[in-house]
């Protein structure tokens, strides 16, 4: 079907489909640098730890920063709509100093800035509590050893002052999200002090001063990591608790969760009393495995509960995921076109329409409509909303992406 076929199909609904694609193009999503190259970062040799794990050795990831800025541009060039940056800590770029996590500072990222200023786009940003020697017994900001906890502190501060600096330079406030791994394996004899031990370390981070306009402190909670199955310091209730007492934003990994509880019934339960919530948008399968984001279910509902409760620009929407037994392009491009795909349908869905059938009680309507809802010409629009991004259009992208891995990847040994 073409366009102007299925623009008439959606205007029987009520809706507007040219507005959906004109909203759609001003709602940013933050590509996570570290599909990239695997999780590693530039700053240490040290293996992935806390919990997290990338599987396979698909050929031609990213080994220094030139080629990831090269790959995230070819990956930019194959995905519609607006974007950020989104990096980690250990995607600083030392050119040779030796610097430690606790002493990084903004002229580290300088080049990134200059990377997404040239691009327009805005940098979130991520300390790094994982894969370092200073990770003491799978402990971080939670450890029982105050040089441990001290390390880790300063590490968080000098992020903010890192946040600061990224909104400065490029004029888009900048998420900065703190996850720790700290956790253990075996059931714990002592669940309390751990979790009292990250509240006063965060705190401390956390006093520092910084323009709250210009930088989102968000917090990440979990269920459980690789390693750490029995208990996680920086659990739901805990995190939750956290931000709401600081009034910093809560953010939600919907990898972190027990398999049957979903993020989307959450979002709606977060804006009630949060003026913006932070999500990670990742796919587990049977765990945290960190799958490519599909446009599954679970994806399209958390779309239509973000567009629905009217909060496009009051959630911040990052990917989260890292595959290493495919393409690395394919992988960013796949999760990031499933997400816009997700955000589309969930822009050119009937809400108002739908709601009112729920008031009246008035289910069979409710979930007649639902149902046909699925097999209206989405991908007619998605395919003009690509065209107006001047992003390729159906499965094009897939055949630059083999000759960007033909030309670049495979001649990385
Ligand atoms: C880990 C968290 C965290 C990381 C990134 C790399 O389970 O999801 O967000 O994936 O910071
Ligand atoms: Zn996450």
């Amino acid at each position: 079907m073409n366009y102007a076929a299925a623009k008439e199909e959606y205007a029987k609904l009520g809706i507007d489909t040219d507005a959906a694609i004109e909203r759609l193009m001003r709602v940013p999503v933050s590509m996570h640098c570290w599909q990239g190259d695997d999780v590693r970062g530039f700053d240490s040799d040290e293996e992935l730890s806390g919990g997290i794990q990338t599987t396979g050795n698909y050929p031609g990831r990213a080994r220094c920063a030139e080629e990831l800025m090269a790959d995230m541009d070819k990956a930019f060039s194959l995905i519609p709509g607006a974007k950020k940056l989104n990096l980690h800590a250990c995607y600083a770029i030392f050119d040779g100093e030796a610097v430690g996590r606790d002493a990084i500072e903004p002229r580290h990222f300088a080049k990134w800035v200059e990377f997404a200023k040239a691009r327009g786009m805005g940098i979130d940003f991520n300390p790094t509590f994982f894969s370092h020697p200073m990770v003491k017994d799978g402990l971080t900001l939670s450890s029982p050893d105050s040089e441990v906890r001290e390390y880790w502190i300063k590490h968080g501060r000098a992020c903010i002052k890192i946040a600061e600096y990224f909104a400065t330079e490029t004029g888009v406030p900048c998420v900065m999200n703190i996850w720790i791994p700290d956790g253990y394996k075996e059931t714990p004899a002592d669940r309390y002090s751990p979790r009292l031990r990250f509240k006063d370390s965060l705190d401390k981070i956390l006093d520092i001063p910084y323009d709250k306009s210009k930088v989102y402190i968000t917090l990440e909670s979990k269920v459980f990591g690789i390693g750490v199955e029995s208990y996680t310091v920086g659990s739901a209730e805990f995190c939750l608790s956290y931000s709401t007492k600081k009034g910093i934003t809560p953010l939600m990994d919907n990898g972190h969760y027990h398999p049957t509880e979903v993020v989307s019934d959450k979002i709606p339960a977060l804006l009630a009393f949060n003026d913006k919530i932070a999500l990670h948008v990742t796919r587990g399968v049977r765990w945290d495995s960190d799958h490519v984001v599909a446009f599954d279910d679970e994806t399209r509902e958390i779309a239509k509960e973000i567009v629905r409760c009217n909060a496009l620009d009051r959630v911040f929407i990052a990917l989260d995921y890292f595959d290493a037994s495919i393409n690395r392009i394919a992988a960013w491009v796949i999760g990031m076109r499933n997400l816009e795909k997700a955000l589309l349908a969930a822009l050119l869905t009937p809400h108002a329409t739908l709601a009112e059938y729920q008031n009246r009680a008035d289910y069979t309507s409710m979930f007649a409509l639902t149902e046909e809802l699925k097999l209206m010409p989405l991908g007619a629009v998605f395919d003009e909303y690509c065209r107006r991004c001047s992003a390729p259009v159906g499965s094009m992208w897939i055949e630059e992406m083999r000759a960007y891995e033909k030309d670049v990847l495979s001649k990385r040994a």
